[in-house]
């Protein structure tokens, strides 16, 4: 049984949070039935735990972010989503908040200050930290709400989260529903402390353990945090205690669950206990709690009605790819006035500075970048001219930060997160393949991030500080991947990057950083993402490349003056330049792609794959690829150099030409 205690609770609130706790119970009943007769496919129920949701909901004010679970229909159902549009959502029906593109909860709906899960779970905590940092650095007086199960605390993800609002002092309210399983995990599996609320004290920040299926307490406690975390500018845990009273999916039973665990728990099942509290109390009479169902019930099958009568979803191709990508508007710029002499590390800081002044609502984030400048130095003096608001040293969790970034989006700012080096990428790689590349496809919320990446050998730097990884990248629908080779490139392309509203991942080689020379504009400039440029022009080949690979192509072409050969840089990786590809091919009739990435799943194979397909008529000659061995960059310098492809590029072309 549970006890309740109304507080100076009004008796229209008390009423108000019972219509609100019924209604996911009675949506779940039906679903439940729908699935027995084979009409719906799936089901992650919330029976037992509608409090949680539901209480946490009603202590928030409806324009607070709320990053919900699998389980937490009744954040849906208070946000008041209209049941036939969920029940649309969860048949996959075009009319749906995700067009049929995604399952169950995972969506969001800006209208409704959500933001829907993906598969992976922990993810949605670190979201929770951009939101809040948006509301704080507009100085508004609001909290975001994450939840997650207890199994999802042992992800890396919920210790990057809790510390990272931590340190940066945000309002985020983490919400652990401990419901005594992670699938058929119990517990005792999942984790050693005793109260997952415990593990504030180790992040520095305040904890709470607290009865879940009390919906006044769920209430009344959230409501308290919630001020707590405004006036204190802090984060807090609530673990909320609970039970699962069905399976992990309908499909997937209880058998491994013991009997009187589900005995013990009805006992204390939030709705009724509420209920029977109300009614006994005379808060809410019989006609109203009949009322109020058949009320929902009838809601429901109104809904179920027209969804069912929805036309079946049919395809379109042009829509699916449209949708992709957020609209990108980004104004070309054509330079102007005074250009200087600038390395390639010059003209990022500089592009970086002009991004900055030109756009208020841009956030620098990474490791060591604000008064150190970055390891490279890039973002050197930024903190000095624009503050620590927005230029900010983050702890060393990439994953965390980039989630931070999506929700600054969310709440319509613009970031950049600096890789230390591009191969710590791996330590954030979720967020950026799962979450910032998706999610505008998937419901429509753009991730307006720029991922600066540090990349390629040539310098020493072993395995770990060195490895060509763009064409991970490239390989994932919604981020564009942009490498340029020049300083007049970086700066012009860097710019582009920050007005897109997508993610780009933007490579910057190590080498090049202080290697290469070139005239930049002083002025503010864009150049078109997607487009490469014909570097040379000739009549006898076209050398494909980007990156270090135009440096090396046109040192050969140097030497080798009576060569002919259009020598053309990609600069965007996705989406490639077709057309430039086309032409180019069309022409010279021998094609060479030079890559410094690793020869097998390189992008040269996309290209060389692409050429062939559609060209094959114009060739003299098998489209060739000269690119680094298929091993990890070694160390040692002679190692390095016969890794890299530099060397054997001469040998390829010749082949080629002879050919
Ligand atoms: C990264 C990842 N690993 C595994 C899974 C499969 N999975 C989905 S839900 C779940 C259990 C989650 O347990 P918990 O966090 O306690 O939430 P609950 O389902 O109990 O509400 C698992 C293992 C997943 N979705 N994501
Ligand atoms: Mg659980």
């Amino acid at each position: 049984m549970i006890n309740f205690n109304r507080s100076n609770f009004t008796d229209d609130l008390l009423v108000e949070l019972y219509k609100a706790l019924v209604k996911p119970r009675i949506i779940e009943e039906k679903m439940l039935n729908l699935l027995r007769q084979g009409k719906i496919s799936k089901w992650f129920s919330g029976i037992g735990q509608e409090a949680i949701a539901v209480g946490a909901t009603m202590a928030l004010d409806e324009d607070e972010y709320i990053m919900p679970l699998h389980r937490n229909l009744g954040v849906f159902t208070t946000r008041k989503m209209p049941f036939l549009k969920l029940f649309n959502q969860w048949q996959g029906n075009e009319s749906g908040y995700s067009k049929g593109r995604e399952r169950s909860f995972h969506f969001g709906s800006n209208a409704h200050h959500i933001v829907g899960m993906i598969s992976h779970l922990g993810p949605q905590l670190t979201i929770a930290n951009g939101i809040a940092l948006a509301h704080q650095l507009r100085k508004e007086k609001k909290v975001a709400l994450a939840f997650t199960g207890e199994g999802g605390t042992s992800e890396g993800d919920f210790h990057e989260a809790l510390n990272v609002a931590s340190v940066c002092n945000l309002p985020v309210i983490f919400l652990v529903e401990n419901n005594g399983y992670g699938l058929s995990t119990p517990s005792s599996e999942q984790f050693r402390c005793k109260h997952l609320a415990d593990k504030a004290i180790g992040y520095g920040m305040e904890g709470i353990t607290i009865d879940g299926n009390n919906i006044l307490m769920v209430y009344d406690t959230i409501k308290g945090i919630r001020d707590y975390c405004i006036t204190n500018q802090r984060p807090y845990l609530v673990e909320c205690m609970t039970f699962r009273m069905r399976g992990h999916e309908e499909a997937s039973g209880t058998k491994y669950v013991p009997k009187d665990l589900f005995e013990e728990w009805s006992q204390k099942d939030p709705v009724l206990n509420y209920e029977n509290y109300l009614l006994a109390n005379n808060f809410i009479s019989e006609e109203l709690k009949t009322g109020l169902r058949s009320g929902i019930k009838q809601e429901i099958e109104e809904g179920l009605q027209a969804a069912f009568a929805e036309p079946p979803l049919v395809p379109d191709t042009t829509k699916e790819y449209n949708d992709v990508y957020a609209p990108d508007t980004t104004p070309i710029i054509q330079p102007s006035g005074h250009s200087s002499e600038k390395r390639l590390v010059d003209a990022i800081a500089d592009g970086m500075k002009q991004a900055m002044e030109k756009h208020p609502n841009l956030i620098l984030m990474g490791q060591d970048i604000a008064e150190y400048g970055g390891v490279f130095k890039i973002t050197e003096g930024l903190v000095e001219k624009f503050g620590k608001e927005r230029v900010r040293n983050t702890p060393l969790c990439e994953s965390a930060i980039l989630g931070a970034a999506l929700g600054l989006s969310v709440k319509g700012f613009k970031s950049m997160v600096e890789m230390q080096f591009a191969d710590f990428v791996t330590c954030g790689f979720n967020q950026i393949i799962n979450n910032l590349a998706k999610i505008h496809y998937r419901w429509g919320q753009h991730a307006d991030v720029v991922v600066r990446m540090p990349t390629g050998a040539g310098v020493g730097a072993g395995p770990f500080h060195s490895q060509s990884n763009e064409t991970w990248f490239t390989h994932t629908p919604g981020l564009k991947v942009v490498y340029p080779a020049t300083p007049y490139d970086a700066k012009g392309l860097l710019l582009a990057s920050f007005e897109d509203p997508n993610p780009v991942m933007y490579f910057e080689h190590k080498a090049l950083y202080r290697g290469v020379t070139g005239l930049v504009p002083d002025d503010y400039y864009t150049i078109e993402i997607g487009k490469a440029n014909l570097v040379r022009q000739g009549e006898d080949v076209s050398i494909i490349t980007y990156g270090a690979g135009v440096h090396w192509a046109m040192e050969i072409l140097d030497e080798q003056k009576s060569l002919s050969a259009d020598l053309l840089d990609l600069r965007t990786l996705l989406p490639f330049d077709k057309d430039a590809i086309e032409a180019s091919v069309k022409k010279t009739g021998k094609v060479i792609i030079l890559h410094e990435d690793c020869l097998t799943g390189g992008i040269g194979g996309e290209i060389a794959a692409f050429i062939s397909e559609n060209f094959f008529s114009h060739l003299d000659a098998p489209v060739m690829r000269c690119a680094s061995l298929d091993t990890p960059v070694p160390f040692a310098l002679p190692l390095e150099k016969n890794f890299l492809p530099k060397d054997r590029f001469r040998q390829e072309l010749e082949k080629l030409m002879a050919y």
